[in-house]
């Protein structure tokens, strides 16, 4: 007989979790049976208690994304992806306190002229926060949409000074057994390796809808989400908005992610939203957005193609997937 064991690692489609997160609601309400006010009242006050917890940013409202309909605060931060933490959708949110988001510094290495690093909280007094609503879509196949509060990368890039030399740019989240329990179980026992490393090719870090959020929903980013710092890069599948920023560093060749040395065969480079170009186990033509039972079709790059398709123009999107 064989025993076929799943590496732990490897991602799966969440329609069995998805529905459990619907469900997650009317168990609350069964529990309180004489409850006057309905589960979701409940739980929205519940969540919103949570969310005064965080100091509240300044920012500038700008017209992204402003005629889509938001996910909840609650869905945002309780079904989330850090490996650091757990594999499980709902831990990092239990077991996050444990990140120490201040003081927190992030560093420029490669070929730039600035190595200086920075205080996250010197970065903030330096660079105005504006918000924008943006699609996110994970490999897995669910969806949500953000209030993200932050800067365009290409504003913290800037403060390096890349040189010209500089043709990529590669991520690292922070490695701190202290702050990661998953880090703690060392290479072969964790659930990924860490650090956890992403990258972008320069002119798609340069491109304006490239994003560094510090906040969300008008405060600060909880923990979970990747505080202090995290990429947003909404035309690409979520695990290429690597969390909790350690440092950049400038490259004259194209780094290897961590989900693409992990699997190449199932992960890419590029990681563009793209419905026509399935994952090897599974089909990207659809989408469940968090909370809501109906699957919607996925946008070509997860809608922003007007904006960034020209990138990749001269490139076979299932060569370069
Ligand atoms: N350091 C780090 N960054 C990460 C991940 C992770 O496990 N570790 N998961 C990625 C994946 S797969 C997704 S979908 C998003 C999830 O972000 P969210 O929890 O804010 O929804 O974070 C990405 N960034
Ligand atoms: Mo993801």
């Amino acid at each position: 007989m064989y025993i076929f064991k799943k590496p732990r690692w490897q991602l799966s489609q969440t329609e069995v979790t998805d529905e459990a997160l619907f469900h997650k609601r009317r168990d609350f309400l069964k529990l309180g049976a004489a409850a006057l006010v309905s589960s979701s009242v409940v739980m929205d006050t519940l969540w919103a208690a949570k969310n005064d917890l965080l100091s509240p940013l300044a920012f500038t409202p700008t017209p992204y994304g402003k005629e889509l309909e938001l996910s909840t605060f609650e869905q945002a931060s309780t079904y989330n992806n850090f490996y650091e933490f757990s594999t499980a959708k709902e831990k990092p949110a239990r077991m996050a306190h444990t990140l120490r988001p201040s003081p927190w510094e992030v560093g420029f290495h490669g070929e730039c002229e600035n190595t200086t690093p920075l205080e996250v909280s010197a970065l903030l007094a330096t660079l105005p926060l504006e918000e924008r609503i943006y699609r996110f879509r994970c490999v897995e196949g669910w969806s949500m949409v953000v209030p993200w509060i932050g800067f365009p990368l290409s504003a913290l890039l800037a403060i390096a000074k890349p040189t010209s030399k500089a043709k990529y740019v590669l991520f690292q989240t922070k490695y701190d057994p202290t702050m990661f329990p998953d880090q703690r179980k060392g290479m072969r026992q964790g659930a990924i390796p860490y650090p956890y490393v992403e990258g972008l090719r320069m002119d798609e870090a340069m491109h304006p809808l490239a994003f560094v959020a510090v906040g969300m929903y008008g405060k600060v980013l909880p923990n979970q989400n990747g505080a202090p710092l995290r990429l947003i890069v909404p035309w690409k599948y979520g695990f290429k908005s690597i969390k909790s920023i350690d440092h950049v560093a400038f490259a004259t060749t194209e780094p290897k992610n961590t989900w693409q040395a992990l699997n190449p065969r199932e992960y890419g480079f590029y990681a563009n939203v793209n419905p026509h170009v399935d994952h090897p186990r599974w089909s990207q033509a659809k989408e469940r957005k968090l909370g809501s039972f109906l699957k919607t079709e996925t946008l070509m790059f997860n809608g922003y193609g007007e904006e960034v398709a020209s990138l990749y123009k001269e490139m076979d999107l299932k060569r370069f997937f």
